[in-house]
C-alpha cells in the first residue's frame, strides 16, 4: 500500500513559498530521483519518521556526520548539559580546546586546528591558507569531487587535461575560476602534465581522498602517493578534504586508512555530531599564518560554538573508546552492499558498486566506477526508479545516483537484511 504523504505535500507547498524549491540545500528537492521530499520530524538510531508517520531506515545519516546514528544518547545528554549553560558566548570556551585535542589526537598531520561553521567554510579557508603560504594563485581539483560552494571551487568539469575552470555555476565570474585547474581523478598522468604547464605555481591540490560526491571512488592503487610525490616535489600545499572521510572510513580518517600526510586537512560533518562544524588543520608552520597570529585572515560568529562543540566531543570521545565499531561498520556494510549487489544480479540490472568502510554507492552502469568519467556513464533514471521504489518500501537512500550512502553503529543485522529484500522487491519493479 503506497505511503500517505498529505501532510509532507502540504509542508512541501507551504516551504515552496518561502525557501526556494522548498530546501534550504539543494539536493533534499529530489529533483535528481523524482517524487515527493518526506518532511522528517523525528530520528531514532537508524530510523527516522516523517510528518505522515511514515517509517524509514535511513542510509544518508544527515549525509554522513551520524555515525553513531540519530539522536544518539551520549550526544543528547552531552549536548543537554551544554544547552543549560547558554547556546553561545562569541567568546573562548573550554570545549573548543577539548574537541580540538581529540581531533589532533586521531590526526598526526594536524598540529593546529582552527574550527568554524561548514565544511564549505573548512575548505575554502584551507584554500586561502595554502595561496598565503605559498605566494601561489592556481588550485587543483578534481572532476566529481566536490568541496563546498566556494566560488573558486565551483567549476565545470575540464574538458580534457589541464584546462582553466569554467564557471559551474551563475554568479561566479571567470574571473574567480581563472585560477582552478580541473582535472580527471585517479589520473596520475594529467596530474604531471598539469605540473609540467604550471610548474612552481600551483598553491595546492585539494581533493577527496576517498570521493563521496560523484557517488563513492575510492583512489586507485598508488594515486594518493602519486598526488603526495608531486606536490612535495613542486612545493605545492596538499590538502585533503577528509569532510566525509574523516572519522568515517577510520577513526584517523582516509590518512589512517592509506597511511598517508597531507599539508593539510579539512573536516566536517561527523566532529560536529550532527551540529554545524567545520574545520582545517595542519602542521604550526602553515597553520600560524591564520589571524590573529598571521596575515590570513578567517573568522566566524558561531565558530566553535559550545553547543557544536559538546556534540562533536561527546561523538568523537564514543568512537576513541569504541574502535571495535570501524569493523563493525565495515563487516555490517559489506554484507549490506554485496547483498544488494546480488539481488541486482539475479534481476540482470546492470549494477557496479564501490565502497569503503561503511561509505558506499551502488552506480546502475555495468562498471568499473573510477571516475567522472565512468560514473556518469549511470543511468540516473534507472537509479531514480530504484530510490523511488526503495522509498516506498521504507529505505531512505540518498536522493542522487553521485551521492555516497552510509550505514551508522545503529544499523543491525535485521536492518540490513530488510534493505536487501526491499532492494530484490525493487528490482523487480525496475526491471518490470
Ligand atoms: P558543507 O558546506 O555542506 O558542510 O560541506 C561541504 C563539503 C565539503 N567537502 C566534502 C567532501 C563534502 O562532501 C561536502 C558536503 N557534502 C554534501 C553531500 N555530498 C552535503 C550535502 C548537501 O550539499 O546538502
Amino acid at each position: 500500500m503506497a505511503r500517505k504523504l498529505d501532510q509532507s505535500r502540504k509542508l512541501q507547498k507551504r516551504a515552496e513559498m518561502m525557501i526556494p524549491g522548498g530546501v534550504n540545500s539543494p539536493v533534499r528537492a529530489f529533483r535528481a530521483v523524482g517524487g515527493d521530499p518526506p518532511f522528517v520530524v523525528r530520528g531514532q538510531g537508524c530510523r527516522i519518521w516523517d510528518a505522515d508517520e511514515n517509517e524509514y531506515l535511513d542510509y544518508i545519516s544527515s549525509w554522513g556526520p551520524l555515525i553513531l546514528g540519530h539522536a544518539a544518547p551520549v550526544v543528547i545528554e552531552a549536548l543537554g548539559a551544554a544547552l543549560r549553560n547558554g547556546t553561545s558566548f562569541g567568546a573562548s570556551t573550554p570545549a573548543e580546546a577539548d574537541l580540538a585535542e581529540l581531533v589532533i589526537s586521531a590526526f598526526p598531520s594536524i598540529e593546529k586546528v582552527r574550527f568554524v561553521s561548514s565544511g564549505t567554510e573548512a575548505t575554502m579557508s584551507a584554500i586561502r591558507l595554502a595561496r598565503a603560504y605559498t605566494k601561489r594563485n592556481y588550485i587543483v581539483k578534481f572532476e566529481g569531487c566536490y568541496h563546498g560552494h566556494a566560488d573558486s571551487l565551483l567549476v565545470k568539469a575540464g574538458s580534457g587535461v589541464a584546462t582553466l575552470g569554467i564557471p559551474g555555476s551563475a554568479g561566479v565570474p571567470e574571473e574567480f575560476t581563472q585560477f582552478t585547474l580541473a582535472l580527471p581523478y585517479n589520473d596520475p598522468d594529467a596530474l604531471e602534465e598539469a605540473f609540467r604547464k604550471f610548474k612552481h605555481q600551483i598553491a595546492c591540490v585539494i581533493v577527496e581522498p576517498v570521493v563521496g560526491n560523484m557517488g563513492c571512488v575510492p583512489p586507485a592503487r598508488g594515486y594518493l602517493e602519486a598526488l603526495r610525490a608531486v606536490t612535495s616535489k613542486d612545493g605545492a600545499v596538499l590538502i585533503f578534504d577528509e569532510v566525509m572521510t574523516g572519522f568515517r572510513v577510520a577513526f584517523g580518517g582516509a590518512q589512517e586508512l592509506y597511511t598517508l600526510q597531507p599539508d593539510l586537512t579539512t573536516m566536517g560533518k561527523i566532529i560536529g555530531g550532527g551540529l554545524p562544524v567545520g574545520a582545517y588543520g595542519g602542521p604550526s608552520v602553515i597553520m600560524d599564518l591564520v589571524a590573529p597570529l598571521g596575515p590570513m585572515y578567517q573568522a566566524g560568529t558561531l565558530s566553535g560554538n559550545p553547543l557544536a562543540m559538546a556534540a562533536g566531543y561527546a561523538q568523537l570521545r564514543y568512537l576513541k573508546e569504541h574502535p571495535g565499531i570501524y569493523g563493525q561498520l565495515d563487516t555490517l556494510s559489506g554484507q549490506l552492499v554485496a547483498g544488494v549487489a546480488a539481488a541486482a544480479k539475479a534481476a540482470a540490472v546492470p549494477m557496479a558498486h564501490n565502497r569503503v568502510g561503511s561509505m558506499f554507492t551502488w552506480f546502475f552502469t555495468p562498471g568499473p566506477v573510477t571516475d567522472w568519467n565512468s560514473a556518469s556513464k549511470s543511468d540516473t533514471e534507472a537509479f531514480g526508479r530504484f530510490f523511488r521504489n526503495m522509498l516506498e518500501g521504507g529505505i531512505y537512500l540518498p536522493p542522487s545516483q553521485y551521492e555516497a550512502a552510509f550505514l551508522s553503529a545503529a544499523h543491525t543485522e535485521q536492518d540490513v537484511q530488510k534493505t536487501i529484500a526491499a532492494a530484490k522487491h525493487a528490482f523487480e519493479m525496475v526491471a518490470a
